[in-house]
Formats: C-alpha cells, sequence, structure tokens
C-alpha cells in the first residue's frame, strides 16, 4: 500500500526548494481539477512507495482564496497519511499562523523549520524541543537550500505516517471559546471523524460557507456564534484569531531567541 505525504505551508517558506530536495526528478506537474492552481506530486527519495503531495502556497486555512480552498479540501477529502509542514525560521511568527490550523485537521504533522543557514548566520535560535511540545508535533530544523536535515526530516515524517498517529490539539483557546468549540462539536453529525471535529466546528463558527458545501449535515450553530460574540463584543472570526496569536505569542516568547532585536534604533 502506498503512503500519502503533503508539504504545506506559507509561500516563499522554501516550499519549491524543499518539495524538489525531497523528489528530485521524480516528479508529475498538472493542474488541481476545475482550477488553474498548479498540482505538484512526487514520489519521495528514497522511499519508493511515498507519494509526496505538493500543497499552494497559503497562508491560512480560511476560504478566501481559491489555493487555499484547494489545499483544505485536498487535506480533508484525501486524508493524507501525515504533513509536513514548512515553516520559514527567519519569519516564524507569521508562519505558525496556518500551522495552528494544519494542527486541528487530525492529521499527523511533522514540522520543518527552514532557512536554518539564515538563522545560523544571524545567530538566532529556535528551540525545537520547547516547539515541539508547545505545538504537540514532532520539529526538525532543516535548510532546504543547502540540504541540511532533508534525511531526517524525510525518514521521520515516513516514520509517522506509518505510525497512524492522530494529531491532537495541545494548545486551549480562553475557556468561554472552549466552551462554545466542545458544544459546537457535539452538534456534529457522526460521519465526521472525531479528529476532524475541532477543525469544523471552528469553521462554522467562523461562519465558513465553503466549509457548509463540504459537509454532509450542517447543524445550526447560530446559539453558538450568538453566546460567543455576546461575551467579547466581537465577530467570532476575529475573536478565533486572536486566540490564534495569542497562541503564537506565547510560543515566540518561549521558543524563539533572537541575537539582535527586530526594533528599530535611531542610530
Ligand atoms: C530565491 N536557506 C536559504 N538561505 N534560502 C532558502 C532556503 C534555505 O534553506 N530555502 C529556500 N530558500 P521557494 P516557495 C532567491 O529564489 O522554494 C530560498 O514559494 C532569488 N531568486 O532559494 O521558491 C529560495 O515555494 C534571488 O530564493 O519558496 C528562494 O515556498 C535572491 O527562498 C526563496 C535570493 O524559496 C523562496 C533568493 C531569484
Amino acid at each position: 500500500m502506498s503512503i500519502k505525504v503533503a508539504l504545506a505551508g506559507n509561500p516563499n517558506s522554501g516550499k519549491t526548494t524543499l518539495f524538489n530536495a525531497l523528489t528530485g526528478s521524480n516528479q508529475f506537474v498538472g493542474n488541481w481539477p476545475g482550477v488553474t492552481v498548479e498540482k505538484k506530486e512526487g514520489k519521495l527519495k528514497g522511499h519508493k512507495d511515498v507519494a509526496l503531495m505538493d500543497l499552494p502556497g497559503i497562508y491560512s486555512l480560511s476560504p478566501y482564496t481559491l489555493e487555499e480552498v484547494v489545499a483544505r479540501n485536498y487535506l480533508i477529502n484525501e486524508r493524507p497519511d501525515a504533513i509536513i509542514n514548512i515553516v520559514d525560521g527567519t519569519n516564524i511568527e507569521r508562519n505558525l499562523y496556518l500551522s495552528t490550523q494544519i494542527m486541528e485537521l487530525g492529521i499527523p504533522v511533522i514540522m520543518a523549520v527552514n532557512m536554518l543557514d539564515v538563522l545560523e548566520k544571524r545567530g538566532d535560535k529556535i528551540h525545537i524541543n520547547k516547539l515541539s511540545e508547545k505545538l504537540g508535533c514532532e520539529v526538525v530544523e532543516i535548510s532546504a537550500l543547502k540540504g541540511t536535515g532533508i534525511r531526517d526530516l524525510a525518514n521521520k515524517a515516513v516514520k509517522l505516517a506509518e505510525s497512524k498517529k492522530k494529531n491532537t490539539v495541545v494548545h486551549k483557546f480562553a475557556n468561554e471559546v472552549e466552551e462554545v468549540i466542545d458544544e459546537t462539536k457535539g452538534l456534529l453529525s457522526a460521519d465526521i471523524p472525531e479528529e476532524q471535529k475541532r477543525f469544523f466546528a471552528i469553521k462554522l463558527l467562523e461562519r465558513d460557507e465553503k466549509i457548509r458545501e463540504i459537509m454532509r449535515t450542517v447543524p445550526d450553530v447560530s446559539k453558538q456564534i450568538d453566546k460567543l460574540e455576546k461575551a467579547f463584543d466581537d465577530d467570532t472570526e476575529s475573536i478565533i484569531t486572536n486566540e490564534r496569536y495569542v497562541y503564537i505569542s506565547s510560543i515566540i516568547k518561549d521558543c524563539v531567541t533572537k541575537a539582535k532585536s527586530d526594533k528599530l534604533t535611531a542610530s
């Protein structure tokens, strides 16, 4: 049986460089059905039975661009055995916004922190063990350009895919938000697997119309939306985005040490 691994990340994170390093010349290029978004698939070098799917570069799993819809529909409908989430280590705060959403899909995730060569040159440090603990997934450092850590990443991704271990979300949002997410999860029909319920509940709370289109039964979550919006005096999409940024700030505080501050000086 062949194993499917998906590669997901922001534009400019080094995804193409990594895809080329992982697959060599063994690639097939086409389009995603019905749209002019490029689809690239390859065989993982050294692992003949492992297919690697390169997803479009995206910033979020929201429904606002064709690329986001293509990527998330693939992840929901095809359920790859593992996801490699590549993040640009020099821009990690921004890249983690997508990661927090990828972790909610219930698919095993391994994070590849890219641009290690640049981080080392600057003297910046990402504490990958702490990052791994905070995210609840394995994290490796790589330089896609220099080829550092690529083989280790490939071996770990294959092992993870073979393990069939479901990803569970380790971080909790504010209590009031978690309560409403739990209530919403309880309204979802039984055809949605347990490990995917958090993702669907959050998307319904965000009034994501496109997610409704791919659900067999759509529960009425208007009471849950009302409850959250009254409690926070804001719209649900902003409330959840804000929760993600609070989580990301705590990750950055604990896991990133910079040699020089980003702040501009007056010199
Ligand atoms: C240009 N280290 C370094 N230093 N650079 C990297 C690494 C790494 O580990 N990985 C990728 N890059 P894509 P997406 C470029 O193209 O793979 C670089 O969008 C340039 N081009 O080489 O395309 C990579 O698929 C001129 O840089 O990313 C590329 O995710 C000057 O990051 C860029 C400088 O990689 C994006 C860089 C004409």
